[in-house]
């Protein structure tokens, strides 16, 4: 079939988003990837097949997505998965019994709750350190020490951490390190391309990006690695049915666009709320109070879409403010066109409670959206003043 892709080196960001992963369908020339909705496919003669035999071990729909998010990243390959907890769950199978695991002090409470409460019971020892303090990492590492683990910028906390340098001293340890680029979305930084080993995303966020479909992927290039993933991921079948695979395909095609939207207006948020007096504290890495301003200019094409704040008038404030947003809608996640605010404490990070990854609970997270700037601050303005009285 006539493929004039493939004569084309070196796309650009914008394009592999719209073109990486989509041929037109062999059989009957469909643009858009088709949602091939089988468990299984017939057999020529026995183990005489077209490459698919069953879906959890390869589903054309999913192994566009594949293509696509591997493009993405500038990785070699790509594995899909039910969830961004089931692509981590997966990736970690890479650690035995006896093994040393560094993981960043602010991540996804959900990725706490699994390394500290489940995956602890199989023998694995974990150390929580402040992955952005390059010699606390080097302090961290022992001789058994097998993966470095970090989110850039973390979640809730919005700490950023310089991926080459740590690259660089897990290798010297020889350990790897895996990045969760959720947060940033391969539209605004490539860690493969700074030397991690594994990038792995909720492609329920930003790559999704409509809060229609829950997702996850592993983005790496070494080949020997990913044959051991790819049985894995088999092996454990956590995988995305065709129909999700599909939704995010499209998701896809719209991430460079997005991603600037929400950067441009989260950008305007965050000065808004940082000149707002009953504003304490304003954590967005494109303000200059932000700590590690300069790191996000360097290793980040923009500052992205998540801004979190504290107030004067702390926990009782936070909560008037969660509850009178009217554009911001209060729930968990993040990454979408619409904007979301959520309270992280009691909320997407509750697992992370009494640990040393513990988040201030008068913490608010917003998810700033691709609506009008103008209508978002207007909804801020007056959640703001109605919490005036709390405190
Ligand atoms: O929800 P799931 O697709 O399984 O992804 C888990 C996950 C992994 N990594 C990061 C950085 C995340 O933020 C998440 C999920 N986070 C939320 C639901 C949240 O509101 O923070």
């Amino acid at each position: 079939m006539h493929n004039p892709k493939s004569k084309i080196q070196n796309l650009k960001f914008e394009t592999l988003a719209v073109h990486a992963g989509v041929e037109p369908d062999p059989a009957t020339g469909a643009v858009m990837t088709p949602i091939y909705q089988t468990s299984t496919y017939a057999q020529a003669d026995v183990g005489r097949h077209q490459g698919y035999d069953y879906s959890r071990t390869d589903n054309p729909t999913r192994t566009a997505l594949q293509t696509a998010m591997a493009a993405l990243e500038g990785g070699r390959h790509a594995l899909a998965f039910s969830s961004g907890m089931a692509a981590i769950d997966t990736l970690l199978r890479l650690v035995r019994p006896g093994d040393h695991v560094i993981c960043g002090n602010d991540v996804y409470g959900g990725t706490f709750r699994l390394f500290d409460k489940v995956l602890g019971h199989y023998g694995l020892a974990f150390s929580y350190v402040d992955t952005s303090n390059l010699a606390a990492v080097q302090a961290a590492l022992r001789p058994n020490t097998k993966l470095v683990w970090l989110e850039t910028p973390t979640n809730p906390m919005l700490r950023l951490t310089d991926i080459a340098a740590v690259a660089a001293v897990a290798h010297q340890a020889g350990a790897w390190l895996g990045v969760d680029n959720t947060f940033a979305s391969p539209a605004l930084q490539r860690p493969l391309e700074l030397g991690a080993d594994f990038v792995i995303h909720s492609t329920t966020k930003y790559i999704g990006g409509h809060s229609d479909v829950v997702g996850g992927v592993i983005i790496l290039n070494d080949t020997s690695i990913y044959e051991t993933l790819k049985f894995l991921q088999n092996a454990i079948g956590a995988v995305p049915g065709p129909v999700d695979c599909f939704l995010t395909l499209r998701g896809i095609k719209t991430l460079a666009l997005r991603m600037e939207a929400h950067c441009r207006n989260a950008t305007q948020v965050a000065q808004f709320l940082a000149d707002h007096p009953a504003v304490a504290e304003v954590i967005y890495p494109g303000l200059d109070s932000h700590p590690q301003h300069e790191l996000a200019r360097r290793q980040m094409k923009g500052p992205g879409g998540m801004v979190s704040f504290l107030l004067h008038a702390g926990e009782a404030a936070a909560w008037v403010v969660a509850r009178e947003t009217q554009l911001f809608t209060l729930a968990e996640s993040l990454g979408g066109v619409e904007s979301l605010i959520e309270l992280p404490a009691p909320m997407t990070h509750a697992s992370v409670a009494d640990s040393p990854l513990a988040v201030d609970a008068g913490l608010v997270r917003l998810s700033v959206g691709i609506e009008n700037v103008q209508d978002l601050i207007a909804d801020l303005a007056q959640a703001l003043k109605a919490a005036g009285g709390a405190g």
